[in-house]
């Protein structure tokens, strides 16, 4: 064959073959693009369109995360207890995972946030701390506000911190509504050798004032977990009934985004439609 007309040949085939690839790259990236398009139209859909826990699986499933204000209730729950009973620590263990043995006493406020699920709801709690000591602690009627759970803590390795569990009880008796969820935790389970308050002396006082009872260990993160959730998932359990009595008629429903009280005893925020903040 001749050479002169076998050369521009094999030139225009590899010239095909070219354009062939450049066509399947611009139609795959065509297509990723169509895919991306797709989830964000759903995304922006009208919240009538689309319910909050088929907008979060979307998020979710998109990219692995939930968006902060994605949840279907915000509750506040509030530390107390004397200074160095492992307050800090416990809230750093539930929402950080983190421990820290030489931590400082709090000065002020602080507050975390955590998500669960309760029941296939979206729970966010924001949980403050405060200082135990008394020149450090913040504007009290200030840090009890809008508070439906409390984690009341001591130290069970020393009783004076139990013995004070009376006095930190009536402050939050007066400043919260009377049905407020109250766990009585009794910190640092892992010091066995240095017990000073007993399991049972704890239960028992806890049953004498209608608390919950838990001891814990932010150090082993024992019980941590259980002490928060359980607290939630009371809290829960009061705002959903009241739901239903709503749905009954025997109690008027929460409007969006309104405040609601239980039986005028516990309030919590409840977030009705979706996702504005
Ligand atoms: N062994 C043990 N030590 C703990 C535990 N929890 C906290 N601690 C230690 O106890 C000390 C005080 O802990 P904090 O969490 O700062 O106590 P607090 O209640 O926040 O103290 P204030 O901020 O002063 O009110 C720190 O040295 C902690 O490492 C625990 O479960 N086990
Ligand atoms: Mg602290």
């Amino acid at each position: 064959m001749d050479k002169n007309f076998q050369t521009p040949s094999i030139y225009l085939f590899s010239i095909l073959i070219f354009v062939h690839f450049i066509l399947l790259a611009a139609l795959f990236k065509l297509f990723l693009i169509l895919i991306q398009l797709s989830f964000f139209l759903l995304l922006l859909l009208p919240s009538s369109f689309l319910s909050l826990e088929a907008k979060s699986q979307i998020k979710t499933s998109m990219a692995g995360y939930r968006a902060e204000d994605d949840y279907d209730y915000l509750f506040k729950v509030v530390l107390i207890g004397d200074s160095g009973v492992g307050k800090s620590n416990l809230l750093s263990r539930f929402t950080k995972n983190e421990f820290n043995l030489e931590s400082k006493s709090t000065i002020g406020v602080e507050f975390a946030t955590r998500t669960l699920n309760v029941d296939s709801k979206v729970i966010k709690a924001q949980i403050w701390d405060t200082a135990g000591q008394e020149r450090y602690r913040a504007i009290t009627s200030a840090y009890y506000r809008g508070a439906v759970g409390a984690l009341l803590v001591y130290d069970v390795t020393r009783h004076a911190t139990f013995e004070n569990v009376d006095r930190w009880l009536k402050e939050l008796r007066n400043h919260t509504d009377a049905n407020i969820v109250v766990m009585l935790v009794g910190n640092k389970s892992d010091l066995r050798h240095l017990v000073a308050v007993s399991t049972e002396d704890g239960k028992s006082y806890a049953e004498k004032e209608s608390l919950y009872f838990m001891e814990t260990s932010a150090l082993e993160s024992t019980n941590v977990e259980n002490a928060f959730a359980d607290v939630l998932t009371q809290i829960y359990h009061i705002v959903s009934k009241k739901a239903v009595q709503a749905e009954n008629g025997t109690a008027s429903a929460p409007a969006k985004g309104e405040k609601i009280d239980i039986k005028n005893d516990v309030s919590a925020m409840k977030r009705v439609g979706c996702c504005s903040s």
